[in-house]
């Protein structure tokens, strides 16, 4: 394969494909009779669907700029090199929850893999209204084998470090969090967007408070400077492709050592803002009451199901430096370190929570929005959900510690869209 970086089209790809023994064999037949299509609909990057006779595969190319905006932002192809990283690690833990990986071009920042199909984007099927029965222990397996397999609860003090040093210099993608998730939304800033003028109102509200300010302060920093696992940095509903029966995590470019919440909290605050967006979806009112449940009791399933497994994985480990069993082998080391554990697990709660709101505000005050919110025409009508979860979100934030539990989410939510 060529060395210098170029982004690719439907007249260069195949040429650089066709020496690749792995991906002609998968696509078959003759370089000359493969199909190209950019089927990209995300903001940074380049996606091509590649087919032959015989089979397709994914091409994902970064681009040297962010894409929803244009080459006024450029942007570091190594995004490319980060998420070929993450993928590898991720494949260690959770080879079925990812998509293969079939070659890597650090040079033009190009990773070739699974074609999934008949998967979709998991935001598109709860815009449809689809029920994904496997999707909650999917997704909470995910988490709890890469955030926790990635921590120093699970690996020594040197390989943790080392971890660290690999994602240490993504600066560019976290950059992006920090601004758009973390800061812009509470200020005014150019590209902030939102239904206006019916969030007029709110949006200034938000900028204007204190409490929630600094709330969101204090997250952005355990953001900053807290390395406890390699996550996956973006973990929202358009970067899962699902079937009723098959579950994968995509696009982990902005992978590196951070607070583990902050991948729990994306999954959570997804839900609710798919909760909220249901009534923009509905063919008459109240036609979409049972699915509103349904995401509800996901979002349930996902925090207890993550928590489960990830306690279970902790309580079987014997290879990390932190909290090392030795230390607690009599009965009363046992029961301080099984009541040590039960701590952590309500701190991670609260991180998730709290994370989780953020995560809703950022995508219904800034730049970058989502399909379940923006394909709802009707501007006061999605002004009406937006303005629920905004509710809920601002509650998640301020009084993340006084949910005793994730029903106390969900009931919370119920509530606030019972109540506007
Ligand atoms: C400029 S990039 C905007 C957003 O798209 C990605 O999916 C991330 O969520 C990022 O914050
Ligand atoms: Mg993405």
């Amino acid at each position: 394969m060529s060395t210098a970086y170029r982004p690719l089209n439907d007249g260069t790809l195949p040429g650089v494909l066709a020496p690749l023994k792995e991906v002609s064999e998968r696509l078959g037949g003759d370089f000359s009779q493969w199909s190209v299509q950019e089927v990209g609909d995300g903001n940074l990057n380049l996606v091509f669907i590649v087919g032959g006779p015989r089979g397709a595969v994914i091409v994902k190319q970064a681009l040297p700029y962010v894409r929803l905006v244009g080459d006024s932002w450029p942007l570091p192809l190594s995004r490319s090199y980060y998420e070929h990283l993450a993928l590898v690690e991720q494949t260690k833990h959770v080879p079925k929850l990812v998509p293969k990986i079939f070659h890597y071009d650090r040079n033009l920042a190009l990773i070739v893999m699974e074609y999934l199909t008949p998967h979709i984007i998991m935001r598109k099927g709860l815009i449809r209204g689809i029920e994904y029965p496997r999707f909650a222990g999917h997704i909470a397996e995910f988490m709890a084998q890469t955030l926790f397999k990635t921590s120093a609860l699970a690996v020594p003090a040197a390989e943790h470090k080392r971890r660290i040093w690999a994602f240490a210099d993504n600066i560019e993608l976290c950059k992006i969090t920090e601004d758009l998730v973390f800061t812009d939304p509470y200020r005014v800033a150019k590209l902030n967007r939102w239904t206006a003028p019916y969030l007029d109102e709110i949006a200034a509200r938000f900028r204007a408070d204190a409490a929630l300010k600094v709330a969101v302060q204090r997250r952005k920093l355990q953001f900053l400077t807290s390395p406890e696992a390699m996550i996956h940095g973006d973990l929202h509903t358009g970067s899962i492709m699902l079937t009723p029966e098959d579950t994968r995590v995509i696009d982990p470019e902005f992978a590196f050592m951070g607070p583990i919440g902050f991948d729990v909290g994306a999954v959570l605050g997804n839900l609710l803002i798919a909760y909220y967006s249901q009534e923009g979806h509905e063919g008459r009112p109240g036609s979409r009451t049972s699915y509103r449940h349904w995401i509800l009791v996901q979002t349930e399933q996902v925090w207890r199901l993550f928590a489960k497994r990830f306690r279970e994985l902790w309580d079987a480990s014997k290879s990390g430096d932190a909290y090392m069993p030795e230390l607690f082998t009599d009965a009363p080391g046992a029961a301080a370190f099984a009541a040590e554990k039960d701590r952590f697990m309500r701190a991670l709660f609260v991180d998730s929570v709290s994370f989780a709101g953020i995560k809703m505000i950022r995508r219904i005050l800034g730049l970058a929005h989502t399909e379940d919110l923006e394909s709802i025409q009707d501007e006061a009508r999605r002004a009406r959900c937006e303005i629920k979860a905004l509710t809920l979100a601002h509650r998640l934030i301020i009084e993340a510690d006084k949910f005793t539990g994730i029903s106390d989410v969900t009931s919370a939510a119920r509530g606030i869209f019972a109540a506007h």
